[in-house]
């Protein structure tokens, strides 16, 4: 005998999940009405596998490096930039060597007369606001401002495979002893009144490329607590992740943990689904 998974099936198996029955004793039941245990354990999986699918925002299109031939490096124009981990779930890359000491040196030069208290994007209007979850200082360079700008941005593009129109200007972050930013999404929350107006300029974010321009000489790390990891900042590194939907099933949560000791200066790009203006 044949055995389908019927439409009726699935729901059964789904109302048996929602109302709190284990997977194991599930499949017992489906086992005593006649399914052997590994087409009954495929049904299962394949049932769950599309509820929870069917709940999630469509997937878009992301920045991503291409890593295809496992190299050790990547081309990226200008410069071979060096991987150094990689990851599917988040979807991250650790880079290495992609700012020269003296491009860090000049971001900061060039920031450290405008950098003032950091603003949040508030979803919940569209606006911006000072935010005590993020206690650094920072500033925003317009697209291609300055030469170096440009450059670091065609870079960018070329490693990540993604327009420079598509970028944010570059963000300069700098924490001091104490300055921290918490755990957070980068994307825009769907369920936000102010996110509608957000999308307008570009579409949702799909990438976050955190640089880092020198080393705090403790702390300071950016963590990932779904999965547990930290990056250290050292200059010239970055890390990069990249999540295809505006969901916490691409477990990109990350935060920047305090400074403990000496100071700490990043650039961030965030790359939109879209033309960014
Ligand atoms: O500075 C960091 O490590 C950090 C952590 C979390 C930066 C950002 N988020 C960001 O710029 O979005
Ligand atoms: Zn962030």
């Amino acid at each position: 005998m044949s055995q389908t998974i019927t439409p009726e099936l699935r729901r059964w198996i789904v109302e048996q999940a929602k109302a709190g029955f284990s997977p194991e004793s599930v499949l017992q039941s489906m086992m005593t009405a006649g399914w052997t245990e590994a087409v009954a354990m495929a049904a299962m999986e394949e049932t769950m596998e599309s509820h929870v699918a069917q709940s999630l925002p469509p997937a878009a299109a992301v920045p991503q490096p291409d890593l295809r031939e496992a190299q050790r490096q990547v081309d990226a124009g200008d410069r071979m930039v060096d991987v150094l981990i990689s990851m599917r779930s988040p979807m991250l890359v650790v880079f290495g060597n992609l700012l020269s000491d003296q491009e860090c040196d000049a971001l900061i030069e060039a920031a450290q007369p405008r950098m003032a208290r950091s603003l949040t994007v508030q979803t919940a209007t569209g606006g911006e606001e000072l935010n005590d979850n993020r206690t650094s200082r920072g500033m925003f360079f317009q697209r291609g401002e300055n030469e170096v700008v440009a450059r670091i941005e065609a870079r960018i593009a070329r490693l990540l495979q993604w327009p420079v129109e598509n970028g944010e200007g570059l963000q300069i972050l700098h924490y001091q002893p104490g300055a921290e930013y918490k755990p957070h999404y980068d994307y825009f929350d769907p369920q936000e009144s102010g996110t509608a107006r957000i999308l307008q300029r570009g579409g949702q974010r799909v990438g976050t490329l955190v640089m880092y321009l020198n080393e705090p000489v403790r702390g300071g790390g950016t963590t990932f607590p779904d999965v547990g990891l930290e990056v250290l900042p050292k200059r010239g590194h970055a890390v990069f992740f990249a999540y295809d939907r505006p969901h916490a099933a691409t477990r990109t949560l990350h935060g920047g943990a305090p400074v403990l000791e000496g100071d700490k200066w990043v650039a961030t790009k965030w790359l939109r689904e879209k033309e960014f203006h």
